[in-house]
């Protein structure tokens, strides 16, 4: 059976800049905490880091030849924010404005409609001496750049995210340590979550302010499709307590202008929230146009405890995450099609006016060119075929879902696992940056083309 997407559905590709761009000291860029964490021996496999990453900056008209090949109708990429604002400090850097009005206009040439994210996890290095996300200040500044990229790209781009995955950058970055900053502070972590919460509604407002046009305002949260180990009272309440700290954390900030009860009683013992100010929650939940969804895989979840450090404030002490045996990605990831339609679902009864995109979807495997030139990823295609099958299913049901960004472009430099974790349709080979389209590749130009999945 056909399976058809309906007309206009967006189909996209995703990256972010650090994990692709490279340049990382050219034409005035300074570091980000993501430079500093990768420099600092330990922290990333390998001792990768970002320094050339996919050499996209310099790859740029290759790589949206490549997007044009596929069909692409939109992309979603990254700014970042140290090579628009040196430093963290105006002025904006001109050759910084430089490459993104030069890639933006390539994009439109090339009739694919650029869809910019503000945050992607990399905060210029001076912002984290003066405290980081745990503090107001970077909130403020955060919505003076989103005016600066504002002023010099919303000519021409016409969708914005504000943030990619608050809950990584607060607890994967301040909680368990293992994203840069690389700090362990549940409470640091839970002040991070806040004030990213309130760059996110500040800069919705800098931008309405200074878009020349009205424009589609998003953020992209990882939501947590979430199932109780067995159907018990104890794994029933771990559950919603991670829901607490991984999903209603932003959705109710954001969504209903309001602090979930349970997970402030939760946290109690952390903090008593009072970094929380009058008007902040109005702030946040400034009205958005679209909800971007990244979604891999579900967590099976049990009472327990987890080990700690973790990303889990208020929640470790009661939850553990149980090994559920079935087919995993490289990343050990579980391959759970159904988790996704689950997500959906609950954000059509719980957000029923909200239109969804799926900003991120896609899965690593160990792929490798063979002696013909070759990339064949089967997996991937599986992979890709059983979570499109999963969002038709939930358009079927009456999910307002607009597009499908695929996760990734390229391989490309995946955090703490550096370059080892290939998550790309198109392979790069690292040394000399050459990129091969995959079987995946191919398989989701063709679907693109048909507007829809091919028989199975
Ligand atoms: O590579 C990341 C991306 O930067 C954010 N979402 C998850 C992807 C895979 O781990």
């Amino acid at each position: 059976m056909n399976a058809l997407f309906p007309d206009g559905f967006r189909w996209g590709s995703a990256t972010a800049a650090y994990q692709i761009e490279g340049a990382a000291a050219e034409d005035g860029r300074t570091p980000s905490i993501w430079d500093t964490f990768s420099r600092t021996p330990g922290r990333v496999r390998n001792g990768d880091t970002g320094d050339i990453a996919t050499d996209h900056y310099h790859r740029v008209r290759e790589d949206i030849a490549l997007m044009k090949e596929l069909g692409l109708t939109d992309y979603r990429f990254s700014l970042s924010w140290s090579r628009v604002l040196p430093g963290g400090r105006r002025p904006a850097s001109q050759k910084g404005l430089d490459f993104y009005r030069g890639l933006v206009d390539e994009l439109l040439d090339a009739g694919i409609r650029p869809v910019a994210t503000l945050y992607h996890w990399d905060l210029p290095q001076e912002y984290e001496e003066e405290g980081g996300w745990p503090e107001r200040a970077t909130a403020e500044r955060f919505a003076e750049y989103a005016a600066v990229a504002a002023g010099a790209l919303g000519d021409r781009v016409a969708t914005w995210t504000t943030l990619n995955e608050p809950w990584c950058a607060a607890f994967l970055g301040y909680g368990a340590g293992v994203h840069a900053p690389g700090r362990t502070d549940d409470r640091a972590a839970l002040r991070a979550a806040h004030h990213l919460n309130l760059a996110h509604g500040l800069a919705v407002q800098a931008l309405r302010a200074a878009l020349p046009a009205p424009a589609e305002l998003s953020l992209t949260l990882n939501l947590h499709a979430l199932r109780p180990y067995a159907d018990t009272p104890e794994d029933r309440d771990a559950v919603r307590r991670i829901d607490a700290v991984g999903n209603r954390i932003f959705l109710d900030p954001v969504f209903h202008g309001r602090l979930p009860e349970d997970l402030v009683a939760d946290t109690a013992g952390i903090t008593d929230w009072s970094f929380v100010h009058d008007g902040d929650l109005e702030a946040v939940s400034t009205p958005i146009d679209v909800l971007g969804v990244n979604y891999y895989c579900p967590a099976v979840v049990a009472a327990g405890t987890s080990e700690t450090p973790s990303p889990w404030p208020g929640a470790a002490g009661h939850v553990r995450f149980p090994y559920v045996p079935g087919p995993r990605t490289a990343m050990d990831w579980p391959v759970d099609a159904d988790g996704l339609y689950e997500l959906l679902v609950r954000l059509r009864d719980e957000l029923p006016h909200v239109p969804l995109l799926i900003t991120e979807n896609g899965a690593a495997y160990d792929d490798y060119a063979d002696p013909e030139g070759g990339v064949h990823d089967p997996e991937r295609i599986a992979y890709l075929h059983a979570h499109l099958a999963a969002a038709h299913r939930a358009l079927g049901a009456g999910v307002d879902l607009r597009g499908y960004f695929l996760w990734s472009l390229l391989d490309n430099f995946e955090w703490a696992y550096g370059y080892g974790k290939r998550f790309g349709i198109v392979h790069v080979d690292f040394p000399t940056g050459r990129r091969t389209p995959k079987d995946s590749a191919r398989w989701y130009a063709d679907v693109i083309a048909r507007g829809g999945l091919p028989p199975r």
